[in-house]
């Protein structure tokens, strides 16, 4: 897949402002400073199209680009950043959870982990979500460049191991946003999962049907 354009089409915080078009979604997660924006970024070879942060927890709404006017893209709030206040925390719950249950047009979830931790239990509550509402997801080890070859190797293996009982999780994917490892990989994946999605029909059919 090549990235020919990128917009940033909005910044949703509530469900009602999700777009109405109908174009397959890829939705970007991962916890506060895992480094979702640099991914984006890189796999979009864009510099600056979703913000990368000193502060964590920085995005704060599902932010929506729209990718070869064909796509959108959607990097999420990150979770899990301690200083967040608790109401702010459960609104956000409440807007995932949602988004989950009601949003057909997702194509493929994209779990992003440090590749030096591992998934911690709050990406597995995640990931829960997403097997649970039979969302297909992808694991992606990021900042494979912080950590040496052979226990990559490892990491990777050990991460398929413990994941095996997620039945919509398709693959672990070692990722760089500094070098570039995995892109090719991760944008191959994406793909896939967008030619083999049946996509809810649009309003517009479903009237234009009955018409
Ligand atoms: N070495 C290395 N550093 C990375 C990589 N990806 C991100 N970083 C760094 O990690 C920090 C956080 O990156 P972001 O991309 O802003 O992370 P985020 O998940 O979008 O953060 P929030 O939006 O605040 O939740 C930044 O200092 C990045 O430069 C990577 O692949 N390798
Ligand atoms: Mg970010």
């Amino acid at each position: 897949m090549k990235i020919a354009s990128v917009d940033f089409v909005v910044g949703v915080a509530n469900v009602k402002q999700l777009p109405k078009d109908n174009f397959p979604e890829i939705v970007f997660i991962g916890r506060s400073n895992v480094g979702k924006s640099s991914l984006l970024n890189k796999v979009c070879n864009r510099k600056g199209i979703a913000r990368v942060s000193s502060t964590p927890g920085k995005t704060r709404e599902l932010n929506y680009y729209l990718i070869n006017k064909e796509i959108y893209f959607l990097d999420l709030p990150g979770y899990g950043y301690a200083k967040v206040a608790e109401h702010v925390k459960a609104g956000w719950t409440a807007l995932i959870e949602n988004f989950f249950r009601t949003r057909k047009q997702i194509a493929l979830g994209v779990q992003i982990v440090d590749a030096r931790l591992g998934p911690t239990d709050l990406d597995c509550t995640m990931m829960g979500w997403l097997d649970f509402y039979k969302i297909p997801f992808v694991l992606v080890l990021t900042k494979a460049d912080k950590v040496p070859f052979n226990k990559l190797q490892t990491q990777v293996k050990t991460v398929k191991e413990s994941l095996k009982n997620f039945r919509h999780m398709s693959g672990v994917i070692s990722f760089s946003a500094i070098s570039g490892e995995g892109r090719i990989e991760l944008l191959k994946n994406i793909e896939l999962h967008i030619s083999q999605k049946e996509m809810p029909e649009s309003r517009q059919q479903v009237t234009s049907a009955v018409a």
